[in-house]
């Protein structure tokens, strides 16, 4: 619930520049009492609406509790058939999820079709938050979903350590009962360590995770962290944007999604990954019930996504 809030808020100023955002909007509650926002081309963007990121995350969601085999191709056609081009998906998954009804068979090809040595992009890391939830207490078996979930749209080893690295957040983030930083950042570098002993280049997460240490011990703000970090569309930006974002504000949900939106760039995409971490932290009730009623969807309200968690918890409880 926390990345859609995230998401929604983040989606109305997606790819501005923070300097436009802040001439525009003042706050978070003034983004979601906006009805609408022109788009560059098409019909207006109608503010509550969830975009790629939260319906490929609740995609994640319910494959998770249909298919315990957790297969890539099974998490493919899911997405293919949900796939829902105004929600604005990145231009290489949508190719994908366009393309895979007429290929099923060379799912595994079609993954590369665009980027030859597999997608980058946030995509993969964006939506892998329920992953996080229901493996919480096995981290290894958590990072072997992530890199399934991944495998169909991003299988550029740069995508598969940033959805790692996200799933580890709010892997930890719920497990936690008080905040130390430290808690998240060494199973992150655990990770990188296994990732580099595969002969991965892992230098960019690396060296992100030892400017967010830095950051977070001179207190630097989110939007100066913005500019050594990064906020746009690949993981290894977006990611470890989106982690220090939590992880420097990890007492406020409001804080940390007003962080994230008002740094520009990929918006929609940080401000889901922060909200997904902050929200497994804090828990469900830290979201203003104010932000919840503004989700305009049909399908998930927020009481139905609220009920696929609890489906998710029960399937999963030990
Ligand atoms: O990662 P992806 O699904 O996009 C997600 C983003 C989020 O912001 C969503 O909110 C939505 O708006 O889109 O889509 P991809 O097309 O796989 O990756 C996103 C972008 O990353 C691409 O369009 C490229 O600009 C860049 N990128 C690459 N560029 C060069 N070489 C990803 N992989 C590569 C690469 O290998
Ligand atoms: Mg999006
Ligand atoms: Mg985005």
């Amino acid at each position: 619930m926390g990345a859609a809030i995230g998401d929604i808020v983040g989606a109305a100023v997606e790819a501005e520049s923070p300097e436009y955002i802040a001439s525009k909007f003042h706050s978070v509650d003034e983004i979601l009492a906006t009805e609408s926002i022109p788009e560059f081309a098409g019909p207006s963007w109608r503010v509550g609406r969830f975009t790629d990121d939260t319906q490929m995350m609740l995609g994640v969601a319910e494959w998770l509790l249909e298919d315990h085999s957790h297969s890539p191709e099974k998490l493919l056609e899911r997405f293919a058939n949900t796939f829902e081009p105004w929600r604005r998906y990145g231009s290489g998954t949508e190719a994908i999820l366009r393309q895979f009804p007429d290929h099923r068979d060379q799912w595994q090809a079609l993954s590369t079709a665009m980027f030859p040595y597999g997608s980058y992009g946030n995509g993969s890391a964006m939506r892998v938050a329920p992953i996080g939830l229901v493996f919480a207490n096995d981290m290894k078996k958590a990072a072997e979903v992530a890199i399934a979930s991944s495998r169909p749209t991003h299988s550029h080893p740069l995508a598969y350590q940033g959805a790692v690295l996200q799933t580890i957040a709010v892997a930890t983030a719920a497990t936690s009962a008080e905040f130390l930083s430290q808690n998240f950042i060494s199973p992150m570098r655990t990770a990188l360590t296994r990732f580099s002993d595969l002969l991965q280049d892992t230098s960019p997460f690396v060296q992100a995770l030892d400017a967010i240490e830095n950051g977070l011990g001179k207190a630097t703000s989110c939007r100066e962290m913005s500019s050594i970090l990064g906020t746009g569309v690949t993981a290894q930006e977006a990611v470890p944007m989106a982690i220090y974002c939590f992880l420097r504000h990890p007492e406020s949900f409001e804080q940390v999604i007003h962080e994230a939106v008002f740094i520009g760039g990929d918006t929609d995409t940080v401000a889901c990954m922060a909200g997904a971490i902050s929200g497994a932290f804090l828990g469900v009730d830290v979201i203003p019930p104010r932000s919840l009623s503004q989700i305009k969807e049909e399908r998930y309200s927020a009481s139905a996504i609220r009920n696929l968690a609890d489906d998710l918890f029960d399937e999963y409880a030990d």
